[in-house]
């Protein structure tokens, strides 16, 4: 990829010296450097750059691929250049305190300026890029609900500072109910004094969630496109543009940024990847997932830092035409608080006509949470609220058969109520999308190499030995971790939740359990050839491993091991289903 980068310097500076001498006629070599990768449509008949745009006007402030922020001084206070900070001693109990509320050390992003400066995490190639300059405008929507006030505004600032004025039309700030003291009287005069009327913001009068709330914000928003960002976000050189620029090309296209890291305890910002390009994908319980873009995918693209097509998104931080976002009906209404609208979004768009594009020439920090701060109000739902909304999505846009898939992964939910789609499956219907298997065929391919189909649940639910009283239990172990166990039984699923499938399979959530030493049980990866060792004899109760021909036992102290097979009532595992 270097030498494509030194290819287009070497042109840019053919360009440079034939003006030099006069000669600004176009060179067809020159032409063809820009090959129109981001699919913007210019006059010229090959839809490329001009070529009287010779390095001077690409590389100075414009929006010409570089736009260089105004209000971006060169500092050296505590974490500028996305350098980290630190707590000291005296500052730690307030720092666990400030992690505690907002799963984010605020004592040190306090110490931050509110406009730091970010390192330029973009690939080379970026610099080089041609943009038209008639672009739509953008509204930036942040929803937020108990944020910290410098996590918070620093978001605002830096969508201000990053952005070329003439695009961003107004910043929509929606606060969904939150009761944190700074967030009343004090942020609306701050907004006010510092941004005049740039910044708008509204209030929900309950609490209505990050998806809902963002859908207001989409009404509340003026500008021809929407663009939605976490409340804890620092956006990075240049990272509007190449945003819109896919929005002009094809309204259709939802353009997301590629989302760097800035760290939740010391605020460093650091690239996500290196130089392979991940797209965003899922296994079959909808956990969310980036994996290296496949190269059937790569080859359509001349350049590295050319926008490339994504099954999905992580669901944050997206750039949407603002009516197509509601001609696709906005979110579904009965997607509660958190969780499950990105697939449902991805789903609808590639479904129904549309594409999702990663641009890897905006980039945009996002600071991942230690823990999940708050929680999720009042609702009246007897299963986790997110598989309620993972439900939804995959009663109105999977097929059969994959619904099989999450199904057999989430087996406790199977049936139960969740509420009315007609109005999702009508659009559907209305619009003529196309069904789940195209999706997978031809956008979704390389989930089936990762996450296979799932065989059928022979078994499914708590685990418990007949004589005793303990569930088994991941307790808290991960792959590569100690030994599981069993534990007091909790009735929630999740760590004590196991399925036993027709491929001797055991699994637990994502992953499976496995027993290479042949003694004690561990949580590992899932062989991705739906394969296991365990033998499940519903009659007995025993689970025999079959490659060591030992069966579990139950220890005293919740412990499970392997042993030679016997009657031992230690031995009987009942499988016991729990249906909420
Ligand atoms: C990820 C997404 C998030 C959302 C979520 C699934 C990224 C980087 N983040 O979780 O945007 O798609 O997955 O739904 O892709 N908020 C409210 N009301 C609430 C809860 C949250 O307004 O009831 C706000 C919150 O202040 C924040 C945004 O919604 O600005 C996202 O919430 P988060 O940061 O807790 O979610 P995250 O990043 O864990
Ligand atoms: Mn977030």
């Amino acid at each position: 990829k270097e030498d494509s980068v030194q290819e287009l310097k070497k042109r840019w500076k053919l360009a440079k010296d034939k003006q030099k001498r006069g000669n600004v006629e176009a060179d067809k070599n020159i032409k063809n450097v820009v090959d129109n990768p981001m699919g913007v449509k210019h006059d010229n008949k090959q839809g490329v750059a001009a070529p009287t745009h010779g390095p001077e006007q690409v590389l100075k402030p414009g929006i010409l691929g570089n736009f260089e922020p105004k209000n971006y001084p060169n500092r050296n206070g505590p974490g500028e250049n996305g350098k980290s900070v630190h707590t000291s001693l005296g500052e730690k109990a307030q720092a666990e305190k400030a992690k505690k509320t907002y799963g984010f050390n605020m004592v040190n992003s306090d110490k931050i300026a509110l406009n730091r400066t970010v390192p330029d995490t973009r690939h080379e190639e970026c610099k080089y890029w041609h943009y038209p300059e008639d672009l739509p405008t953008a509204s930036v929507i942040l929803v937020f609900h108990n944020e910290g006030w410098s996590t918070l505004l620093r978001t605002v600032h830096s969508v201000i500072n990053m952005s070329p004025p003439q695009f961003l039309k107004e910043v929509v700030m929606v606060d969904d109910f939150s009761d944190k003291e700074h967030l009343k009287d004090k942020l609306e005069t701050y907004l006010k004094k510092e941004f005049k009327g740039l910044v708008k913001l509204y209030r929900n009068k309950e609490r209505m969630g990050l998806i809902g709330t963002r859908t207001r914000g989409a009404e509340l928003s003026t500008g021809d496109v929407i663009i939605f960002l976490d409340a804890h976000c620092e956006c990075n050189k240049n990272w509007l543009v190449p945003l819109l620029a896919r929005i002009k090309y094809d309204r259709r296209i939802m353009a997301v940024p590629t989302i760097d890291g800035i760290d939740w305890d010391n605020f460093k910002y650091h690239p996500v990847y290196g130089p392979t390009h991940h797209r965003g994908i899922f296994e079959w319980g909808f956990l969310y997932k980036e994996s290296a873009v496949p190269e059937r995918e790569l080859r359509t693209h001349q350049h590295h830092s050319a926008p490339y097509k994504s099954p999905t998104h992580a669901g944050g931080l997206f750039a949407m035409d603002r009516k197509y976002f509601f001609e696709l009906g906005a979110y579904d209404e009965g997607l509660k608080i958190w969780g499950g609208e990105n697939f449902e979004l991805s789903f609808k768009i590639w479904q129904c006509g549309g594409s999702i594009e990663w641009v890897p020439c905006s980039r945009v920090g996002h600071v991942y949470r230690n823990h999940m701060p708050y929680g999720f109000g009042k609702i009246d739902v007897k299963i986790p609220v997110i598989l309620l909304n993972y439900m939804r999505v995959v009663e109105v846009w999977l097929d059969e058969e994959h619904k099989e898939y999450f199904y057999t992964r989430e087996p406790s939910v199977r049936g139960y109520p969740i509420g009315d789609v007609s109005k999702q499956l009508k659009f559907k219907k209305d619009n003529k999308c196309k069904d789940f298997k195209w999706f997978m065929d031809n956008v979704a391919y390389e989930v089936y190499d990762r996450f296979p189909r799932l065989p059928p649940n022979k078994a499914w639910g708590e685990v418990k030995e007949k004589s005793g009283s303990k569930c088994w239990d991941t307790m808290g172990q991960q792959v590569g971790g100690g030994a599981i166990g069993a534990s007091y039984c909790h009735h929630f699923g999740g760590s004590q939740l196991f399925r036993i499938n027709t491929k001797g399979q055991i699994g637990v959530g994502e992953r499976c359990i496995e027993s290479r030493n042949g003694n004690t049980l561990h949580v590992s990866f899932c062989d991705v050839q739906p394969t296991g060792p365990w033998e499940f004899d519903e009659l007995s109760g025993r689970i025999r491993h079959t490659d060591h021909d030992k069966c579990v036992e139950s220890g005293g102290d919740g412990q499970l091991t392997l042993q030679p097979c016997s009657s031992n009532n230690n031995q009987q595992q009942f499988v016991v289903n729990e249906v909420y």
